[in-house]
Order: structure tokens, then C-alpha cells, then sequence
């Protein structure tokens, strides 16, 4: 499996050249780096003897035919990614679906069901601020909303679609199952020196934008006191959404994008854009802590006169994983490494929360070093893959016919 694994790497390095901006690994939804990386994931498949097509919103999927027809078995993860990210975050899942699949066609051997290997287009949600829209549209749940989005440059979402979108409208129906290889995106398993881990459950996630209308004015002219600065109101309210998270068990809170749009130096900011990000096991207190963030924001902005809007962009619940795969999967990892193998609650959102809603989902966790992730410091070892690999392999097992 080692060599399974060296090709996997030297795969995800030439996915990293795939990117939209030299010098980092950059691909966001419907842009030429991403149609590389996806065009190049497509060659691969069909050299492996997969047939290949994408659909309605840029997905690509490889079918490998089972022995019957049937609910196919999905190997899936997402080749977009943040700005400046990694080359293993999501690309590591569809390599090892690809690996996979790889193996079987060339044994000539066929699963019980097909199997589908899924590279998504958009879970990060970097471009239009909606994540999972790859899995969702893979799905039909693409809703309306979504598609009245529109990115920095002011491009609709359903026109990037349009532009991105296969021939092929076909939406998926649910798979019999679905599996994710993913980095653990955290350090839980770097700190516990072993390669794998299986993911019970993944924390809920809230997205939303914080608009603040303040009143632009000359930075040398307009005393303090008549100021309506919304970057100093945003940046309130960052350091109060922070102490929130701070002080709540559980809470994640980040304001990962702030922008004064326009903005210059000598120019008191007159708006600003913020982005919220808030995660928690707990759905309950996940909402009453951004209906927290709201009335807080709104409270705080009023003081300085300033308007404030506040539009919830994408809810996806805290999501169980299928106990099955759950347990098929950690068998399948201590046979094949005879190390432990934890059970990981993820932090990280994945497409398995989508692919949950309508199928049993699985995931399967990969260490990387120091937990890092999307940067471009993200690192996983060979021996590693090659234990991912190794799994997979005996976990597919339990889909051979019977002999
Ligand atoms: O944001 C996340 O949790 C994932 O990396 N999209
Ligand atoms: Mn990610
Ligand atoms: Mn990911």
C-alpha cells in the first residue's frame, strides 16, 4: 500500500498547482483552478476505467459498476478550498476514493453495489459565503436563497453555477452509503501518536454577515466626538463576540473576514463587512448564542448610531454518524494498523453533514501534523495514507460478494 500512497501524494501535489493564485493553493468555486483540479481528478478516473460525469452545480463523480444494480456505496470529500489552504484538506478524500477504486478496476473485481467516488466543488463556502453547496446540489437541496448570493465581484451565485454546472442535471438519489477520508483538521491525533480515528459526531455550524452602515468622512476634518466609524463599531463588536465565546463552554465564535469596502486612510470608514462563523455541540446553545451576537451587535452599533444588518447565511445542525460505519470503519483501521483507534467528535464541518440527512455516513479521520489545517502547512506522512488506504480496503471488504 506504500506505493498506493507515494502515488496519492504525488497526485495531491499536482492538485496543488491547480490553483487561482500563484504561490498558494487557492481554488474557490466555478474559477479556472478549480476546473483544473477537477478536470485532472476526471482524467485519472477515467484512466482508472471509471465512467465520469459532472453535474448540475460542477460536482464530478467516477462510477465503477457493482456486481448488481442498486443504491451505489459513495467515497466522497471536496476539491475546492479555502484561500491560501492546503493541498489535503477534501483532496485527500477523493484521491483515497480514487486509490480505491483504482485497485478494484484493476483486479477486475466489482462491490455488491457501484461505487461512486464523488469529488465535490464547494463545501468551504469561501467564494459566496454558503458552504456545502458541492454535496447540497448533489443532492437537489440547493435552495433558492442560495442562489440569489453573489460574490466580492458581484457575480450571482447561480450564474457561477450556470457557468460551472456539467450537461449532465441528473441530481443523486441517496447513496446505500456514504464514507469521507478527511485530515482530522486538529491535533487529537497527533497528541495520541496514532495514524487513524473515526468520527462520531460534527459540531454544528452558523454562518452569517454582519453589515454595518456607518458615516464615511474626512480623517482630518471630522471631529471625534461627531464620528460614525463603523470600522471602530466592528471592531467592538468582534472583541464582544470573542469574550461571548470566551465565556460559553462549547462556544466557537470567529470573525474570520472584516472588510471596510472602498476603504483608504484618510477616510473615516463609513461601512464595514463582517463575517461570523459560530459552532457548538450543542444546537440549542449554538442559536442562543447568535441570537446573543445579534442583539448584542445591534445594541452596540445603536449607541455609535450606527445601522446594522445582520443575515444568517447557512445553519447545518450538530450531525451523528451512522454507528455501522462507525464501527465497520474502526475494524477495519485496527486490523489494519493494530493501533488504537480513537472516536473524535469534528470541529471541522464536513460533506458528511449534508450526506447524513438523507444516507448512513462514516468518516474516517487522518492525522496531520499539529493538527494544522487550511494552510499551507497542512502535512500528512505516507505511512499514514498508507494505513488510510490499508482501511478502506478491508472496510470495502464487507462489499465484495460473497465468494
Ligand atoms: O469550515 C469548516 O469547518 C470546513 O473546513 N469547511
Ligand atoms: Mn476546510
Ligand atoms: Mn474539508
Amino acid at each position: 500500500m506504500s506505493t498506493a500512497a507515494a502515488v496519492l501524494l504525488e497526485r495531491a501535489d499536482r492538485i496543488a498547482q491547480a490553483t487561482d493564485e500563484a504561490g498558494s493553493i487557492t481554488r474557490l468555486y466555478g474559477r479556472p483552478g478549480l476546473r483544473r483540479a477537477r478536470d485532472q481528478v476526471a482524467g485519472w478516473m477515467r484512466a482508472a476505467g471509471l465512467e465520469t460525469r459532472v453535474d448540475g452545480v460542477g460536482n464530478l463523480i467516477g462510477c465503477w459498476p457493482g456486481e448488481g444494480p442498486g443504491r451505489p456505496l459513495v467515497i466522497g470529500s471536496h476539491l475546492d478550498t479555502v484561500p491560501n489552504g492546503g493541498r489535503y484538506d477534501g483532496v485527500l478524500g477523493v484521491l483515497a476514493g480514487l486509490s480505491a477504486a483504482e485497485r478494484l478496476a484493476g483486479a477486475g473485481r466489482r462491490l455488491t453495489c457501484p461505487l461512486h467516488v464523488v469529488a465535490f466543488v464547494e463545501e468551504e463556502g469561501a467564494r459566496f459565503g454558503t458552504s456545502f453547496l458541492g454535496s447540497r446540489g448533489w443532492l437537489g437541496l440547493v435552495d433558492p436563497v442560495d442562489e440569489g448570493l453573489v460574490d466580492a465581484g458581484g457575480v450571482a451565485l447561480a450564474d457561477a453555477i450556470a457557468a460551472f454546472a456539467g450537461p449532465d442535471r441528473v441530481v443523486a438519489g441517496p447513496p446505500a452509503d456514504y464514507i469521507e477520508i478527511h485530515i482530522e483538521q486538529g491535533p487529537i491525533l497527533d497528541t495520541a501518536g496514532v495514524p487513524l480515528g473515526v468520527v462520531d459526531s460534527i459540531i454544528g455550524q452558523t454562518r452569517a454577515v454582519l453589515r454595518l452602515d456607518g458615516a464615511a468622512g474626512h480623517a482630518g476634518t471630522v471631529p471625534m466626538a461627531l464620528r460614525r466609524d463603523a470600522l471602530s463599531a466592528a471592531a467592538e463588536i468582534v472583541l464582544e463576540i470573542e469574550q461571548l465565546a470566551r465565556q460559553t463552554p462549547g462556544l466557537l465564535a470567529t470573525v474570520g473576514e472584516l472588510q471596510v469596502p472602498g476603504g483608504v486612510g484618510n477616510v473615516v470608514p463609513g461601512a464595514t463587512v463582517a463575517s461570523l462563523d459560530v459552532r457548538h455541540a450543542d444546537d440549542d446553545a449554538r442559536r442562543t448564542a447568535v441570537e446573543t451576537i445579534r442583539r448584542q451587535s445591534l445594541a452596540r452599533a445603536g449607541r455609535r448610531g450606527i445601522g446594522l444588518e445582520f443575515e444568517l447565511l447557512s445553519e447545518v445542525p450538530a450531525t451523528l454518524l451512522e454507528p455501522r460505519l462507525i464501527d465497520g470503519l474502526r475494524r477495519a483501521a485496527e486490523v489494519s494498523t493494530g493501533m488504537p483507534v480513537p472516536t473524535v467528535s469534528s470541529g471541522a464541518g464536513h460533506d458528511a453533514v449534508i450526506v447524513a440527512r438523507v444516507a448512513p455516513a462514516g468518516m474516517l479521520f487522518v492525522r496531520c501534523a499539529g493538527g494544522v489545517s487550511h494552510s499551507p502547512d497542512e502535512a500528512v506522512s505516507a505511512e499514514d495514507v498508507a494505513a488510510a488506504l490499508q482501511t478502506l480496503d478491508t472496510f470495502l471488504d464487507g462489499y465484495l460478494p460473497p465468494t
